[in-house]
């Protein structure tokens, strides 16, 4: 038996494994002693990591759908046939309506080929990926504070905190080595405190839960720096000398007093007191934020509420602080680094600097856009409106993981042409007309970079099944059958050196100084070789930091007569995602019914509901059905739903309404109407599948 050194391929920790292979064949994996971020530990999805490379129902050979169905046919055949068809659409309706969505649990190098396909090969600046649904407010709103949207500070600082402060995250179910190293810190003394309308695992056992109301956020932190500002606990030195603006955020929480602040938040007088008196005052407060932040039509503003109160506590830029949005998954900051937005290229080096885009038009022997392309969702709406035709999806499980699921279906039967680059056949690949078979992280060479900005290696351990190649190996080879030339990379070593020299931030790291256990942290440049595991240090990347005043946002849908409970949506430990790849395992699989909504039992009492009943759900969007599951871990009022089940999709459920900033969908909020089924009725099952004549082809 062999053992080789990879990565988790599920969430943005990053964890250390070993992939234990014989006869060729992934038979398990090990947690790798002594990893920087993990520890020798794994969480129950790390251990399960080996069926994602499961052969069982892996794609071998790429699919074109004819007459409504899926045949197998060569490379070359589908090649030709998505060449052709991307050509087409091109000429019939120009780079803007053509775009690619890549995906977070691909490589750097995957990565970057997608949105140099997209940019250099198609012509279009369409190109995203899930972090527009998950952390694009991050990006957007620490960029304009700070300078950069990255974490701030290291996972190793949670060791270092005097106070750890967890807002909109759910740290034990869905970053759980982090989660585990928050209650080991807790354990030694330091101070933890909790910020979720839910309560959680971790929340119960902090040493404080602040059950703010959902869509609070702005309200509670603006309210916390009232109460900082009125004390004299901000500290003047790190806002006289790092920040600017100070007057304004003044201005602005002015008349936000404590009585107004318990109102807007359902959080006590008290509560609020001692958190902002706790926070202000620790010598060193480490903030971590996620989906609870960022998943608002506020969520840019929400995210510079966050680090306004770490700047006015000067809680930044040293050991055991700073502000740490949790990226979700295993490359989701890595795709982010690469470019894979419509604003930026590789090391987010702006699309409006004219200098940025000639040094890549130089380089890549192509012109560039000069426009900012379409979102994920941009592409989607475009597509309802007769705007967009032909759409690249690698690796994304859109209609169960985008808003609104009966929209995004609508969207991609309105498409010219759909091709889905798959470990499996997904629902998402079910409305396509050619799907391509991808290899998984165990069965290529390249990075990943984790939520800490740590590059790490990961190896080609086994075979991919059949036919199936790396991301940026189909995407070269689309390339040169497009005319093409700049894509021939020999290896995924070869890639990462292209992207290297055109990113200051990446130009010290090469796959040969990567070899090392745990990798390297960027920046890692000539001024910083070995990287940078903490940020803003001395300053800024924009000199001084931004504090810039924002003000509450209520969600774009509230409770009222006719929908009168408040849907949030959230993770389970034992799934990932849209479950393509941990419901494969049975030993996760055992561990939750499929699908079930969390209601408290003052509620489900009033409606006669019982545990385990069936239930239906029903939102101005669409309807389910589902079991009820009784628990205290929500507030009365309020409805929680996992999003992992394609049986019970809450995405059926959820709003499209945007952020005007980073447009991010609100995902955490809108209003839903409960109606339980009769005691003996199962609840009805209803997939969200492509009709026969979808894309049905000649
Ligand atoms: N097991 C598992 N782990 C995962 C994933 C998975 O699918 N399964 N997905 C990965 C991905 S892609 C991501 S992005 C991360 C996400 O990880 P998290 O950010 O932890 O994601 P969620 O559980 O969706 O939401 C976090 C919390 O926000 C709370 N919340 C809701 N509304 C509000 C509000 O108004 N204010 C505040 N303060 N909190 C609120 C919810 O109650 C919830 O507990 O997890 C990653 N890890
Ligand atoms: N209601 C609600 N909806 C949500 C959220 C929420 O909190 N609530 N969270 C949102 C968030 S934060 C996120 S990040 C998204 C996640 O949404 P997605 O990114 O759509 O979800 P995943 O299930 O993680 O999976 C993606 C697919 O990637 C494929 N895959 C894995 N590795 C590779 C590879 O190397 N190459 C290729 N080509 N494919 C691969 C898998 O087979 C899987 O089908 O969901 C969002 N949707
Ligand atoms: S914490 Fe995340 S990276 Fe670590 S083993 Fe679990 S799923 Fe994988
Ligand atoms: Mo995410």
């Amino acid at each position: 038996m062999q053992v080789v050194p990879s990565v988790c391929t599920f969430c943005g920790v990053g964890c250390g494994l070993g992939l234990r292979v014989e006869g060729g064949r992934a038979i398990g994996v090990e947690p790798q002693a002594g990893h920087p971020v993990s520890q020798g530990q794994l969480c129950a999805k790390g251990w399960a990591s080996g069926f994602v490379v499961d052969p069982g129902d892996r794609l071998r050979k790429p699919l074109i759908k004819a007459h409504g169905r899926f045949r197998e046919a060569s490379w070359d055949e589908a090649l030709t046939l998505v060449a052709g068809e991307m050509r087409a659409a091109l000429e019939a309706a120009g780079p803007a309506a053509v775009g690619v969505i890549s995906c977070a649990h691909a490589t750097n190098e995957d990565n970057y080929a997608a949105q140099k396909f997209a940019r250099a090969v198609l012509g279009t600046a369409n190109i995203d990926h899930c972090a527009r649904i998950c952390h694009s407010p991050s990006v957007a709103g620490l960029s304009r504070t700070l300078g950069s949207g990255a974490m701030t500070n290291s996972i190793a600082d949670i060791d270092e905190a005097e106070l750890i402060l967890v807002i909109g995250a759910d740290v034990t179910e869905n970053h759980a080595m982090i989660g585990a190293r928050m209650l080991r810190a807790q354990a030694r003394g330091a101070r933890l405190v909790v910020v979720d309308p839910r309560r959680t695992r971790l929340a119960r056992l902090a040493d404080q839960h602040i059950q703010l109301r959902v869509g609070s956020n702005i309200a509670l932190l603006n309210g916390l720096l009232h109460i900082i500002f009125a004390n004299g606990w901000e500290d003047r030195e790190f806002l006289a000398y790092r920040c600017e603006n100070e007057q304004a955020l003044r201005e602005q929480v002015r008349e936000l007093t404590p009585a107004l602040t318990s109102r807007l938040t359902g959080v006590p007088v008290l509560a609020l007191i001692e958190l902002a008196r706790a926070y202000s005052q620790a010598r060193r407060a480490f903030i971590a934020y996620g989906m609870g932040i960022t998943q608002f039509q506020s969520g840019t503003g929400n995210v510079i509420a966050v680090a306004n109160l770490a700047l006015a506590c000067g809680q930044l830029g040293r050991p055991g602080t700073g502000v740490n949005p949790l990226r979700g998954q295993n490359n989701v900051q890595g795709a982010c680094d690469m470019g894979c937005l419509p604003d930026v290229y590789p090391g987010y080096q702006k699309v409006s600097d004219a200098a940025v885009r000639a040094r890549f038009a130089r380089a890549w022997g192509v012109a560039q856009p000069a426009a900012a392309g379409l979102t994920s969702l941009g592409m989607s709406e475009a597509a309802l409106r007769g705007e967009f035709r032909a759409l690249m999806v690698l690796g994304e499980e859109l209609v169960v993981t985008d808003p609104d699921q009966h929209k995004l279906a609508r969207a991609l039967q309105a498409l010219d042409f759909l091709v889905a680059v798959e470990l499996t056949l997904s629902e998402t690949a079910r409305y396509a007309d050619v799907v391509l078979p991808a290899a998984a992280f165990a069965e290529k060479d390249g990075t990943f970079s984790n939520c800490e900005r740590r590059v790490q290696r990961v190896r080609k351990a086994v075979e991919p099944p059949g036919e199936a190649r790396a991301d940026w190996q189909i995407l070269a080879a689309l390339a040169e059958r497009m005319g093409y030339s700049g894509m021939g990379w020999v290896d995924a070593a070869a890639v990462f050196a292209e992207m290297a020299a055109l990113t200051p931030c990446f130009s010290a790291m090469s796959h040969a100084r990567l070899e090392r256990p745990g990798g390297l942290q960027w920046p890692c440049d000539a001024a910083h070789p070995e990287g940078s595991p903490i940020l803003h240090m001395q300053s800024f990347p924009r000199g001084r930091a931004q504090l810039l005043p924002v003000s509450q946002v209520e969600p774009d849908e509230c409770p009222d007569a006719e929908y009168p409970f408040c849907f949030t949506t959230h993770r389970l430990h034992f799934h990932y995602g849209g479950g393509a790849m941990t419901r494969k395992s049975p030993l996760l699989e055992r561990e939750t019914p499929a699908g079930l909504l969390f209601i408290h039992p003052q509620d489900a009492a009033q409606l006669g509901l019982h545990e385990a009943q069936g239930v239906r759900v029903r939102s101005r969007r669409g309807v389910l059905e589902t079991r009820a599951h009784l628990t205290d871990d929500v507030p009365p009022g309020t409805v929680g739903m996992p999003y992992h089940f394609r049986e019970a999709p809450c995405n059926r459920l959820t709003n499209s309404a945007q952020d005007p900033i980073s447009h991010m969908p609100e995902l955490k909020a809108c209003a839903v109407a409960l109606e339980p089924l009769p005691a003996d009725q199962a609840p009805r099952i209803e997939l969200e599948r492509p009709p026969e004549d979808c894309h049905a082809g000649p």
